[in-house]
């Protein structure tokens, strides 16, 4: 029997006493223990009735358990669908619809809240909270610690991350387990990871970041991690030193150089500091370098194909690029409109092709086929050119998208809710420069003839429907937007008056 992702990532730690999850409160768990609470939560889902290919969606707070879930789902053979649990109902209720999921997991204080989501979605509805408490955890310490790991190929499904769209629509993204594999092996081997590693673990594990590449990275060689619940400066520093390694969007790095606390010495056992998600300015690179005496390494991936390209290990980590491709990605600059591919130093679209492109949005062929090409490559949305000597350098994105704190916020979903406030004729969201999320939502309205928008009203309608992160941090009204000849909304230009919105005054 194979299952090549449950194999290389949890079976083969089993029975391994060697540590796995270091906890803030001191409790060590091992590989050997994790695999086993892994095993019982595999036998609460089969008793469920949910069978390989089911998905099971999830919104729960970071905790062993959490991933122990991931880890069971890998073992039946069920598709673990993860979600961030700043989201509202009302978008959970699209995701746990769409996604047909054969049940959902809330945390158990929004029990009542998703009660008439599940409903709607005609899904079984359990709990998990990161104490261990809730009706899965409760199920999984009854249930038995050895599981008959459901038989998987490399091309079956092991998760979907939903993304948000340019339309609105967020899109399932369908990841297999080659795809999840065979990065986390290439990763493994750029960067040198073993079992002597200690990951400092403080991002989130909804996202291809914290889940996919920090914690598969570490599951391939056999590490450790120090897991945090979620980014807190205090522990970051605190348990450093017990530290190897550490990955973290942009505003970990600015959030730690404004930090007395964050020294030389702090670092002084880690040998890699990792940052992606988000572009990490040339400039925190070279105070992170003075402070601490480290290079930061700088990658680049999204959602449909995990990790692309990557600085180098042991050559030069060059500050401002995203490095070069992996060996197992074929990358290219091709022109937006042709798709011709570019020469060296031409700013164009970026496509890649590797065993970690993704299969395809969930039901959505012809959003598929808009962006993977029938011949495998997939077009980023990114733009950006490549120097003679292979390395990328992003300079922007032909997606409408902004990215604060790493989490992705797409205008459109953001606008159909404004444009449908009273008193508002149009909107146009945008992201400006900001100091701690790299960039922050502003939204401009334009108000119908003679009608004054209630701001306040607006913005507490917009908390009942969006996560925070999406909610726009300002709101301007303006008498109409700037626009070309072709009546198109010139963003350009407003996020040219608004680029001093969020920065401190000199
Ligand atoms: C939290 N808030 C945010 C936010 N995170 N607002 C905008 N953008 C964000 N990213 C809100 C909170 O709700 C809160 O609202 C206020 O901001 C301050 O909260 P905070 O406590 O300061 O935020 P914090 O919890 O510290 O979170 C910031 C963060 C976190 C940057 C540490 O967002 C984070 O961990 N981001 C990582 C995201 C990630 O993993 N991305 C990877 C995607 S995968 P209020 O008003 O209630 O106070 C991917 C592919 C790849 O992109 O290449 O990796
Ligand atoms: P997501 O959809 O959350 O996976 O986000 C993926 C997007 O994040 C990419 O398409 C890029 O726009 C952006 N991104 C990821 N890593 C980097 C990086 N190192 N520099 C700049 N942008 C990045």
């Amino acid at each position: 029997m194979a299952n090549p992702l449950y194999d290389q990532l949890f079976g083969c730690h089993a029975g391994k006493t060697t540590p796995f999850l270091h906890l803030p409160d001191g409790v060590t768990l091992t590989h050997a223990g994790f695999v086993a609470r892994a095993a019982r939560f595999a036998n609460v889902l089969r008793a469920m009735g949910i069978a390989p290919g089911d998905r099971l969606a999830v919104q729960i707070d970071k905790s062993p358990d959490a991933l122990a879930v991931y880890a069971a789902c890998a073992q039946a053979g069920v598709i673990f669908l993860p979600l961030n649990p700043a989201y509202t109902a009302e978008e959970i209720r699209y995701f746990v619809t769409d996604s047909g999921a054969a049940a959902f997991v809330c945390q158990p204080a929004r029990r009542e809240e998703m009660a008439p989501v599940a409903k709607a979605a005609g899904t079984r509805l359990e709990t998990l909270g990161a104490e261990g408490e809730g009706s899965l955890a409760a199920q999984a310490d009854a249930a038995d610690d050895s599981f008959t790991t459901a038989e998987r190929s490399a091309d079956d499904l092991a998760a979907f991350l939903y993304t948000s769209g340019t339309t609105g629509r967020s899109k399932g993204a369908m990841l297999t387990q080659g795809n999840l594999l065979s990065n986390a092996q290439t990763l493994v081997d750029l960067w040198q990871f073993t079992s002597n590693d200690v990951l400092l673990h403080a991002l989130p594990i909804f996202h291809t970041h914290g889940l996919f590449v920090a914690t598969n990275v570490t599951l391939v060689a056999g590490g450790a991690m120090v897991f945090l619940p979620k980014l807190d400066i205090d522990q970051l520093i605190a348990h450093m030193p017990q530290a190897t390694a550490m990955m973290g969007v942009p505003t970990f790095y600015t959030r730690l150089l404004d930090d007395a606390r964050f020294t030389r010495d702090v670092a002084a056992n880690m040998r890699l500091f990792i940052s992606g998600s988000a572009p990490l300015l040339a400039e925190t690179h070279a105070a992170f370098e003075d402070r601490s005496g480290h290079r930061i390494l700088e990658r680049y991936g999204m959602t449909e194909t995990n990790m692309n390209t990557s600085n180098p290990y042991d050559g030069e980590r060059r500050a401002g690029t995203v490095g070069l491709p992996l060996p197992d990605v074929e990358l290219k600059i091709t022109d937006p409109e042709t798709g011709k591919i570019l020469p060296d130093g031409e700013i164009g679209s970026i496509e890649v092709r590797g065993p970690n492109v993704f299969k395809g949005y969930w039901q959505m062929p012809e959003k598929t086929a808009q962006e993977l090409r029938a011949d495998g490559f997939f077009i980023t949305g990114d733009l950006g050119h490549r120097d003679a000597d292979g390395y990328v350098t992003i300079v922007g994105r032909d997606k409408d998208l902004i990215i604060s704190g790493g989490y992705n916020i797409y205008p459109k979903e953001v606008e159909l809710l404004l444009d449908d406030q009273p008193g508002v004729l149009e909107s146009a969201v945008i992201g400006v420069p900001h100091p701690d999320f790299g960039e922050s939502v502003v939204a401009v309205l334009v108000a119908r003839r003679g009608a004054e928008p209630d701001l306040e009203q607006i913005t507490a309608d917009l908390g009942a429907s969006l996560a925070k992160f999406k909610q726009p941090r300002r709101l301007i009204v303006l008498p109409e937007l700037p626009r070309n000849t072709m009546g198109k909304v010139q963003k350009n230009v407003l996020r040219e008056t608004y680029a001093d919105l969020f920065q401190p005054r000199a």
